[in-house]
């Protein structure tokens, strides 16, 4: 085989050609040339993959609930109780940036069917509520901040509505909501996720409801083709499977889309699939882990003394982000509509802390040796040039190409015997490690098995504060 050569113990050295994809070459860029992957595998598209290069999205849940104290309004709530004094979408949007966020999701509806914003299928919303003198469009101010900050905008639209009369006439209900759907989706420019719940609760005198999602995804697509559609079955994102904000050991960004058919499906392989993807999967569909900052989705006043503090947020990083998934977290405004000065105290914790731990990467720079052990599995060695302190990794499969790490393990020399620093699973477009202080001059990353012949694999190492 031409430009290979093997070492003394009959390992396959990759050729330079191989080796070389320009200046950043650490360890490393790239291991194998795509000449070698196997065909088809399921890859992002754009939209999937710039929602998983913001890493951190913030979720906003806000409506009547707010008002009345409850997590689950019953779509009986007086619209004249929505009153926030003084509401600034501004300050939701400015908070997020400041914290390293780059995308926003709000509640346009949740379950008790009041909309915020001006819809022409129902009076239940602002319309109705003294906010604005009833001309207010909260889905504008939000949608409008997002922009003028440079976050992108999400919408959640409760699909369990508890309000509309329809609700439970099946065919009724779904043209009401795709009416919903389409004033969302054409009046406010783009529109970057649309967050489609899987509660899914009975209609008045127990009527069931069975959505169109065809229908609904359909609808989408036509009208935000750059949006990524999030729901437990997909088809752009899915759900986690849990509600803590931590993602599946492994975590494919692949699925096999027969096993999670609907949004709302349950049973344990549904939990499994959403968790755990599935490295033979046929659609790209990666992990978000949506969690509160609060024990409450909703703001309640009785939760002031629980807003999880910064070190609980940066656990949900690791637990999120760096496990190959992306985190939504919610962060309720308040009666006043305003984000609570903890949480906004507890996002700025955060957000110095991940800044201080991830700036000095010590393997930038760094050359690699690579070599492939196996069919799938290779190795590489990098030497830092001095000894260093680390206690974080962070590593980085080449996503654009798919996904292909099954097991790793991560090791460090200061000359010595190598010790393991860390052992995994996936990596896939982002995989954090946390160990005890090792002083380190080499590093090795062993790719043990991998789906495919594994590709660009990049290992960023950090001091960590
Ligand atoms: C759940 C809902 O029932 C909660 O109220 C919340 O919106 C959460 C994000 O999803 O299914």
């Amino acid at each position: 085989m031409s430009g290979e050569s093997r070492d003394p113990r009959g390992r396959r050295s990759l050729s330079r050609r191989e080796f070389v994809a320009g200046s950043a070459a650490v360890l490393g860029w790239p291991l194998v040339g795509t000449a070698v992957r196997a065909a088809a595998r399921p890859v992002p598209s754009p939209a999937q993959l710039a929602w998983q290069r913001d890493e951190l999205a913030l979720f906003l849940h806000f409506g009547v609930n707010t008002f009345t104290d409850r997590e689950w309004g019953d779509g009986t709530e007086d619209p004249g109780i929505f009153t926030p004094s003084a509401l600034d979408a501004r300050q939701w949007v400015r908070t997020a940036r400041a914290a390293g966020f780059r995308a926003m999701v709000l509640t346009a509806k949740h379950h008790d069917g009041f909309c915020l914003w001006p819809t022409t299928t129902t009076t239940h919303g602002v319309v109705s509520s003294p906010w604005r003198g009833g001309t207010g469009d909260l889905v504008r101010e939000f949608v409008d901040a997002c922009r003028a900050e440079g976050l992108r905008a999400g919408l959640y639209c409760s699909p369990w509505d508890r309000n509309a009369p329809s609700y439970g006439n099946s065919l009724r209900y779904n043209d009401l909501y795709a009416t919903q759907l389409t004033e969302l989706l054409t009046r406010y420019g783009e529109i970057a996720e649309v967050w489609f719940d899987g509660a899914n609760g009975e209609g008045p005198n127990g009527r069931r409801q069975e959505y169109d999602w065809p229908r609904v995804f359909g609808l989408v697509r036509r009208l935000q083709p750059t949006a990524v559609v999030f729901s437990d079955a997909g088809p752009d994102v899915r759900w986690c499977g849990n509600e803590r904000g931590v993602a599946g050991d492994p975590n494919w960004s692949t699925v096999n889309p027969e096993a999670v058919p609907y949004p709302g499906a349950s049973g344990d392989a549904v939990t499994t699939m959403l968790q755990h993807g599935d490295p033979n999967g046929a659609v790209w569909r990666p992990a978000e882990a949506d969690v509160s900052i609060r024990p409450g989705w909703f703001y309640h006043a009785a939760e002031d003394d629980r807003v999880r503090p910064v070190d609980d947020l940066l656990d949900l990083y690791f637990s999120s982000v760096g496990r190959n998934s992306k985190l939504l977290l919610n962060v309720p405004p308040t009666r006043d509509g305003l984000l609570h000065s903890t949480d906004v105290a507890r996002l700025s914790g955060m957000h110095q802390r991940l800044t201080t731990m991830f700036t000095d990467d010590l393997a930038a720079g760094a050359r690699a040796t690579w070599t492939r052990t196996g069919a799938r599995a290779a190795e590489a060695e990098v030497d830092l040039g001095r000894t260093v302190t680390v206690r974080v990794a962070r590593l980085e499969e080449d996503i654009t190409d798919g996904q292909a790490v099954a097991r790793y393990t991560l090791y460090g020399s200061d000359g010595g015997a190598w010790q393991a620093l860390s052992r995994g699973t996936t990596i896939g477009y982002a995989k954090l490690d946390r160990f005890a202080p090792v002083p380190v001059r080499r590093a090795r990353l062993v790719i043990n098995e991998a789906a495919v012949a594994p590709a660009a694999v990049r290992v960023r190492l950090y001091q960590a504060g």
